[in-house]
């Protein structure tokens, strides 16, 4: 895999050359996007969040679950009174396990963003604004946020996937990632790794239920692919046309990050049924996950 470092800062406004890149290849990376302090804020607060869920457990707030699908072992703990959920790798027993443990031992939180001002204030930060108007034009709407942990020499791999496989918004090409890395990211620790993709093309490769909601690697060319290494405090925007994937995390360094999806001001919502005929393989077929 072709490995992608020395990124570029964070312009204060994209360049023409900024948006012909990104229709080129789907995604743009730079570095220092957020300060040390803001990484340590953000990392603190996760760590807390994790700590108040899993006691919640015990003050009946929070139900654990396992995983709807079954296939990963995802052990989940919903909250009773919020939308906040929390992931932990498979086979974490939450109620084993000292604060560190636990706090090295989750893998997704879901819908965080509302759950204090230092995660509420990326909603708000100029410079994340400022690209995503630049990329989506302006009022467009943050639809989803998790927190993504891939803990040291458990984090598991989430398998090669378009985001649009997840949603029902049309036009395609207007749904946008931010990926920002808390940690440094390299290929050792699971960071991204993608196949640029032109996307104007819209190009919608079939997923399947496999591990999670995958494309077939031998329906991608793999040759292609890019890891890119994003060093903390650095960002990813990629379009939800793009092929990505994140391997597991064998190595001594956890790889914590937070993702922002927006959709276009004039994104509509269709139903399952719609959308199939929108987000389809060249050869006709719906290409989400049907089950
Ligand atoms: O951060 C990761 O490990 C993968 C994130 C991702 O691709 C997703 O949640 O769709």
């Amino acid at each position: 895999v072709k490995i992608i470092r020395k990124l570029p800062d964070l312009p204060a406004t994209l360049a023409d050359q900024h948006l012909a890149q990104f229709n080129r290849t789907g995604y743009l990376a730079f570095r220092n996007l957020l300060s040390e302090t803001e990484i340590d804020a953000l990392k603190e607060g996760m760590r807390q969040l994790c700590l108040e869920t899993v006691r919640g457990i015990e003050a009946g707030r929070c139900e654990l679950r396992s995983h709807p699908r079954g296939t990963t072992n995802i052990c989940t703990v919903n909250q009773i009174d919020s939308d906040l959920q929390i992931q932990f790798e498979p086979g974490v027993d939450v109620h084993a396990l000292d604060d560190d443990a636990l706090v090295r031992s989750y893998r997704k939180f879901m819908w965080f963003i509302d759950a204090g001002d230092t995660f509420r204030r990326l909603k708000t930060n100029p410079k994340i604004s400022g690209v995503r108007d630049a990329l989506l034009g302006p009022g467009s709407i943050l639809f989803q946020d998790m927190a993504l942990s891939k803990p040291a020499r458990i984090g598991t791999e989430k398998p090669w996937h378009q985001d649009l496989a997840y949603f029902t918004y049309t036009p395609l090409e207007e749904i946008l990632g931010i990926w920002i890395a808390l940690d440094d990211a390299t290929l050792d620790n699971g960071c991204m790794q993608v196949i640029p993709s032109l996307v104007e093309q819209r190009v919608s490769y079939k997923h399947t239920h496999v591990l999670d909601c995958d494309i077939n690697e031998k329906d991608l060319d793999l040759s292609r692919a890019e890891a890119v290494e994003i060093p903390a405090g650095g960002v990813m925007f990629f379009s939800g046309l793009l092929p990505h994937h994140t391997p597991p995390n064998h190595s001594d360094q956890s790889r914590r990050a937070l993702q922002l999806h927006y959709r276009g001001a004039n994104t509509t919502l269709l139903d399952k049924k719609s959308y199939a005929r929108v987000f389809m393989t060249p050869d006709g077929r719906p290409a989400a996950c049907e089950n």
